[in-house]
């Protein structure tokens, strides 16, 4: 058996890379199929065959993700351009509690950072964000040194709304990846001709999958409970609430509440906490 990861799936086609780094075209043996069909992503053994290569057992997922169908994903790359589209801290937000409640880390990556005029203007959304995941800065004529160091030997998902630049920040890094940019999918009709295989693409010692931007994003999965726990700089201080298993809401003598009122946290994010709760709880009146 040799062990490889799934790179690319088509159909039945499976591409692995072996730990020797030997690309090797596979199938998935029938019973896998049926019970546990490998995803893009999966560590898996592979039996080489005299003309065929099979998958023969996937190992443990650390995660998967929905959209796109990834396994083990070690960051997901909330992708916001400053400008075209305008910076949108209530996405940043609601996109960085949906990726922590998949058990996985997010990161911000700002783009278009050449179109934005007043460079200090970021300044203090950044900061705060900083506090609660690492952040880089992107756009044409910047170098990508600083996301590529942290991408090393990871599995990274880009994420964000279309048009922020997600391919073209692929294509900057790699021009042979060739991946489609938006005027290109517009002419060919919105979303209709995107690629619907996943793939993994190597890019400075680690993987990205691109993704298409998505239309709306879902809390059906998450309890106000998995939101709580979601916002990880609530954490800490919940240890200080008056009442053990305070919401933040409205109850007194509370810590969250409190570094809202001092600004240790930023009252929009504690505004979008609200929004999504009461929606979460809205939809259990049903
Ligand atoms: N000035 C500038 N324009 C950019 C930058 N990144 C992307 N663009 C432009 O923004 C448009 C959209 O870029 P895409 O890379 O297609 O965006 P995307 O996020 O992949 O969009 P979807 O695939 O629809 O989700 C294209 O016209 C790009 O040329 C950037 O850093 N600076
Ligand atoms: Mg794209
Ligand atoms: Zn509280």
């Amino acid at each position: 058996m040799i062990e490889a990861r799934v790179i690319k799936i088509v159909s039945n086609h499976y591409t692995v890379e072996t730990v020797q780094g030997e690309i090797l075209q596979t199938k998935a043996s029938g019973k896998l199929r049926k019970s546990y069909s490998p995803m893009v992503g999966d560590w898996v053994d592979v039996l080489k065959g005299v003309d065929l290569t099979v998958i023969e057992r996937v190992r443990p997922r650390s995660n998967r993700m929905i959209r796109p169908l990834v396994a083990n994903v070690d960051v997901m790359l909330i992708v916001m351009s400053t400008v075209k589209p305008e910076f949108s801290e209530v996405l940043v937000d609601r996109l960085s509690w949906l990726i922590r409640h998949a058990g996985v880390q997010p990161a911000l990556l700002v783009s278009k950072w050449d179109l934005i005029s007043d460079k200090t203007s970021l300044d203090p959304i950044l900061d705060a964000y900083r506090q609660v995941m690492p952040v880089f800065i992107a756009g044409k004529g910047l170098d990508n040194d600083e996301v590529l160091n942290f991408l090393k030997g990871k599995i990274a998902v880009l994420t964000g709304q279309s048009g922020v630049g997600k391919s073209s920040l692929i294509n900057r890094i790699d021009p042979r990846f060739e991946l489609n940019t938006q005027e290109i999918s517009k002419a060919l009709g919105r979303g209709k001709h995107t690629t619907r295989h996943v793939e993994l693409l190597p890019v400075g010692g680690g993987w990205i999958a691109d993704t298409p931007g998505f239309s709306s994003l879902d809390f059906e999965e998450m309890s106000t409970q998995d939101l709580l726990e979601a916002v990880v700089e609530f954490t800490p201080l919940a240890a200080q609430c008056r009442f053990r298993n305070c919401q933040h809401v409205a109850e007194p003598g509370c810590a969250v509440k409190s570094a809202v009122a001092n600004h240790t946290i930023r009252s929009s994010r504690y505004e979008h906490y609200l929004e999504i709760r009461a929606l979460i709880e809205a939809r259990k009146e049903y």
